[in-house]
């Protein structure tokens, strides 16, 4: 079975790039056997202490942060980085050519009852100062490359470097990922769809007049049975919908009014957009592709809705 190395060196694959994901998947072997652990590793629970979003740190948020960091900032390709867990960029090396943004542990409140989490990672090219906040602010349509590390029954890695989407699965052994799905395709029907309904009522009227329609089933308009699913960890419920299809929705909603959602576009909605896109997939945050928004601060939000093609279109049509 093929390697990530061999898998990107056939992709031709520019060596500073490979170096830079080989990093990151260092970091993330060192996060995948500290969860696997679990309490014997004396590292769950909270690090008393906040993030930059005002969310209190788990203590693996810190560790996976701080190993993510370390490798990076040991790779010459590696310019800059944003980390959810950082309120500023964190520069690495002047003449590096990436800027890596990362969510070092997405859905960390699951660690404590044993839910899958995962790392989540986009690559942009490093433009003007990596200590600047500015040079971070591109598109996702500029992304290099993005993936995801999902920490569940097995630890997967869901990679693309703009040529396809391939799973591949840590052997424990041998300590490497190995190729395990290759050029993954996203059904683009579903019935499947993961939304948090507990916020229903304070959905906008589109979103819940489109929720609605699903619920009524066969006899509804959109006359099909759908079923649903909710993790509350985005990287189980995007791997889901790498493997089989559906739409993952986290909209806007009035608790907050103004902010435009709960995910964060530069770490979470723009590497998972760029993945379900190469796997012929949608994403939108109702108005426009989310990889098409022009971020004005690292740590913004967005609104997603993403997954299968046909059903994220009858979800926009919604709210156009
Ligand atoms: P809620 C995890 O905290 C996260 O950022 C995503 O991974 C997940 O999809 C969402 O929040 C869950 O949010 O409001 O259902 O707890």
């Amino acid at each position: 079975m093929k390697t990530v190395r061999q898998c990107l060196h056939a992709e031709g694959t520019p060596q500073s790039l490979v170096e830079t994901l080989d990093a990151i998947l260092l970091a993330c072997k060192e996060i995948a056997s500290q969860l696997h652990q679990g309490a014997l590793a004396g590292i769950l629970g909270c690090a008393g202490q906040e993030n930059v979003q005002g969310e209190t740190q788990k203590k693996l948020d810190v560790v996976s942060n701080d190993l993510l960091k370390s490798y990076l900032k040991n790779c010459s390709f590696v310019a800059g980085m944003a980390s959810e867990e950082e309120d500023d960029p964190v520069e690495a090396n002047k003449e590096g050519e990436y800027l890596v943004l990362f969510d070092p542990l997405d859905g960390s409140s699951n660690i404590d009852v044993n839910v899958t989490v995962g790392t989540i990672f986009s690559i942009l090219p490093a433009k003007g100062d990596a200590s600047k906040v500015e040079s971070y602010l591109q598109p996702g349509n500029q992304q290099i490359a993005a993936g995801y590390v999902v920490y569940g029954p097995s630890t997967l890695l869901v990679l693309s470097t703009g040529k396809g989407v391939n799973v591949y699965t840590l052997h424990t052994g041998a300590l490497d990922f190995l190729l395990t799905r290759e050029q993954v395709k996203i059904p683009a029907v579903t019935k499947e769809f993961a939304i948090n309904m507990s916020n229903q009522r304070f959905w906008e009227p589109a979103m819940q007049n489109y929720v609605a329609d699903m619920l009524k089933g066969e006899e509804g308009p959109l006359e099909k049975r759908y079923n649903m699913r909710w993790v509350a960890s985005m990287v189980a419920e995007v791997h889901r919908i790498i493997t089989r299809g559906g739409i993952f929705m986290y909209p806007w909603d009035s608790r907050e009014p103004l902010k435009p959602g709960k995910l964060r576009l530069m770490y979470e909605g723009n590497p998972m957009s760029f993945l379900v896109e190469q796997a012929g997939g949608a994403a939108s945050n109702t108005k426009m592709d989310i990889m098409d928004v022009q971020p004005g601060s690292i740590h913004e939000r967005v609104s997603v809705v993403l997954g299968s093609k046909t059903e994220v279109e009858i979800a926009v049509k919604y709210h156009n």
